[in-house]
């Protein structure tokens, strides 16, 4: 997967398949309120290992059962094909855990 930063028109393509997506600034961000803590500490350490594999890594932000997720490419000032895999990486563990 490539750190090349995604064009206007890529991202505004991409973020058309990742509804819960929005931008702010230059990344994407999108909460998520879980069942229970437990449940949020579940997803947590999912999205970890999908991000161990990619070698990227989303910022987290953990409050009780509310996740919020922001995607960016640190290393190209931007966002790049690795934040929007990773961003639907992550909404299918929130599909998928409880
Ligand atoms: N995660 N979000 C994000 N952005 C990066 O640039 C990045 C990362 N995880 C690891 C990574 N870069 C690798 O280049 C490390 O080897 C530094």
């Amino acid at each position: 997967m490539s750190r090349t930063r995604l064009t206007e028109d890529e991202i505004t393509t991409a973020l058309a398949a990742l509804p819960e997506w929005h931008r702010e600034g230059e990344a994407i961000v999108r909460t998520a309120e879980t069942a229970s803590f437990m449940t949020a500490i579940r997803v947590v350490d999912t999205v970890a290992v999908a991000a161990e594999e990619l070698d990227h890594h989303p910022d987290i932000d953990i409050r009780w059962r509310t996740l919020r997720f922001a995607l960016s490419t640190h290393s190209a000032g931007g966002l790049t094909g690795l934040d929007t895999t990773l961003a639907a990486r992550i909404d299918d563990v929130l599909r998928t855990t409880s």
